[in-house]
């Protein structure tokens, strides 16, 4: 059974993407970013706040089961249930057409205060799609996102909330890692729509869970 969802102000993008401003991170990994490109974003915010069926995943740290600092919901075309809002699908379709690939998942994370983060990582992508093309659309309050050469080095930091995108693309989720660092002071909700493709089968059920190379410090830098 899906939730109908009326919204006040209708929520909208371009969806020839024409704001996105592209960054290179070496001569093979970039990110497009284009800052508030949903309009109305807080309303679609509290839509999925509401609607999905948040849980907790664990994931295996230092030789234990930990519980993920953070909420996590599942979305695959496969399940045949409808990605809800529909403007999410409209969002879906329209980045597939704009990067020639079919985002056949979206993975909905919410980080409800501070202290929920994801570690460093990259994303679980089957191998042999070269350059895989991931696409997130941030909601909420603004949260660090950080960007590193695989293994460590100097980080680039992005502040991703309120309908902003950010698209991965070439080798950054090979060659790079990222990762949303817990901040000491108080921070408010966000949630984060991962669009994917390519992942591998499991990773479109419970253990869809990042690997995560190092816990992510405490950050208040900018
Ligand atoms: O929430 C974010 O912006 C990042 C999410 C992420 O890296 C992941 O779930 O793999």
């Amino acid at each position: 059974m899906q939730a109908s969802f009326s919204f006040e102000n209708r929520p909208s993008f371009d969806p020839g993407c024409g704001e996105l401003t592209r960054t290179w991170l070496d001569d093979r990994s970039f990110v497009d970013f284009a800052p508030g490109w949903l309009h109305e974003s807080d309303a679609v915010f509290r839509a999925v706040l509401e609607s999905r069926n948040w849980g907790q995943r664990t994931r295996h740290m230092y030789e234990r089961r930990v519980l993920e600092p953070r909420l996590t919901a599942p979305w695959s075309l496969r399940s045949g249930v409808p990605l809800e809002p529909k403007i999410l699908d409209d969002v879906r379709l329209a980045l597939s057409a704009r990067y020639a690939v079919l985002f056949d998942s979206a993975g909905f994370n919410l980080y409800r205060d501070g202290r929920d983060s994801v570690a460093w990582h990259g994303d679980k992508i089957r191998k042999e799609i070269e350059n895989p093309v991931v696409a997130l659309l941030s909601l909420g309050e603004p949260r660090k996102f950080l960007l590193r050469p695989k293994g460590g080095g100097k980080s680039r930091a992005f502040h991703l909330g309120r309908g902003d995108l950010l698209v991965t693309g070439g080798q950054t989720q090979r060659a790079w890692e990222h990762c949303v660092p817990k901040v000491a002071q108080a921070a408010g909700p966000r949630i984060s729509v991962a669009y994917r493709y390519g992942m591998s089968r499991a990773a479109y059920g419970e253990s869809d869970e990042p690997a995560p190379t190092a816990p992510p410090a405490a950050s208040n830098e900018d």
